[in-house]
């Protein structure tokens, strides 16, 4: 597991499944959201172990935006066929991004899991999306 566990982490504030590399096992994300990050583990026949696992955030190379305290990245979870039938794509939300106006941060699955290329952050200043971001929106907030 990346890093040890702190008071407050909130370590598996939310939690979901998706076949990200398509092989037929459910990949599992857990969100750390005190920590902005999401841990993924791979799945695989033999169950999880200590390989497989990969942990993303804002300042990880390729994804959007960058960390910030109070972010709450990671503080809801989702995965879906975005972009094709095989590869589940994970979608994670930043209800606390910029003063709690709330972001949701796309990353699409791949023959090789989760990858960030390609991946986009959506908040309500999103061409196309309705409205415009404000303080305390909470965009993407799941619960
Ligand atoms: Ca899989
Ligand atoms: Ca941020």
């Amino acid at each position: 597991m990346p890093s040890d566990p702190a008071t407050d982490d909130q370590f598996g504030v939310a939690l979901a499944s998706g076949d990200a590399n398509g092989d037929g096992r459910s990949e599992l994300a857990i969100g750390v959201a005190r920590r902005q990050t999401v841990v993924v583990l791979t799945g695989a026949t033999s169950g999880f172990g200590s390989t497989g696992i990969s942990a993303w955030s804002q300042d990880a190379a390729g994804i959007p935006d960058s960390t910030e305290s109070g972010d709450k990245w990671g503080s809801g979870l989702r995965f879906g066929h975005y972009r094709n039938a095989t590869y589940a794509d994970l979608v994670m939300a930043a209800q606390g991004e910029n003063s709690a106006a709330g972001a949701v941060t796309l990353i699409y699955g791949s023959a090789t899991g989760l990858t960030a290329a390609g991946s986009t952050m959506i908040t309500q200043d999103t061409g196309g999306v309705p409205d415009t971001a404000q303080a305390g929106d909470r965009f993407g907030y799941l619960r």
